[in-house]
């Protein structure tokens, strides 16, 4: 490593993978970050990829988190959600009941652990592949976007088609969101070594048992 790979971006983001075990979460995100797309165990151990993009004139540094498959058993923590400027909410449009938890299930866990109140949200429906296996429209998805106030947009992780555009225009929103970039925020960090400051302890979390 040298000194040219510090200060290498304008901002940190944190974003999200959240659905159903299934519904191709990894996928997206590892036909994102490698361009590849291959037969996935369902139970793939991921913590979190990492991604330097240049958007809206903005050198960034996406830090996405995916699950390790804690969903099946509705575990994931508040600290999975810390911090998080986006979140990308997966459904499998040929599964309905992957479409039905995001609004029984997932919407409710954002609310209560998010911790950015203008957090950007984005509803993915995924495998459009299966064009004729399907069983959730579009105009279904784009209600649901609607009234939860997220983007929205259809994709394959299988075929990449829309993979991309579904990370760009999210990163594109957290920019045009002036609480997700401004300097006071706790979440951002400039890449710079002279404005960093030491970890502050959590004492909710390092509690001696
Ligand atoms: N046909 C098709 N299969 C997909 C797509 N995305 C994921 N899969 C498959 O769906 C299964 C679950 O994918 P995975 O990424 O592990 O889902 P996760 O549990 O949400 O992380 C795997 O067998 C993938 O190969 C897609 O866009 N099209
Ligand atoms: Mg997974």
């Amino acid at each position: 490593m040298d000194a040219s790979s510090v200060s290498e971006f304008d901002y940190l983001f944190k974003l999200l993978m959240i659905g159903d075990s299934g519904v191709g979460k990894s996928s997206l995100l590892l036909s994102f970050t490698s361009d590849t797309f291959e037969e996935l165990s369902p139970t793939i151990g991921v913590d979190f990829k990492v991604k330097h993009v240049t958007l809206g004139g903005k050198k960034l540094k996406l830090a996405i988190w995916d699950t390790a498959g804690q969903e099946r058993f509705r575990t994931l923590t508040s600290s999975y959600y810390r911090g998080a400027q986006g979140i990308i909410m997966v459904y499998d449009v040929t599964r309905r009941e992957t479409f039905t938890n995001l609004s029984d299930i997932w919407a409710k866990e954002i609310d209560l652990y998010s911790t950015n109140q203008d957090c950007i949200k984005m509803l993915v429906g995924n495998k459009v592949d299966k064009e004729s296996e399907r069983v959730v429209t579009k105009k279904e998805g784009i209600d649901f976007a609607r009234e939860y106030g997220c983007l929205f947009i259809e994709c394959s992780a299988k075929t990449r088609v829309n993979v991309e555009q579904c990370f760009e225009e999210l990163v594109l929103k957290i920019l045009d969101t002036p609480s997700l970039t401004s300097e006071g925020s706790t979440t951002v960090k400039r890449n710079n070594i002279f404005s960093q400051k030491p970890p502050v302890s959590d004492d909710s979390t390092n509690g001696c048992c």
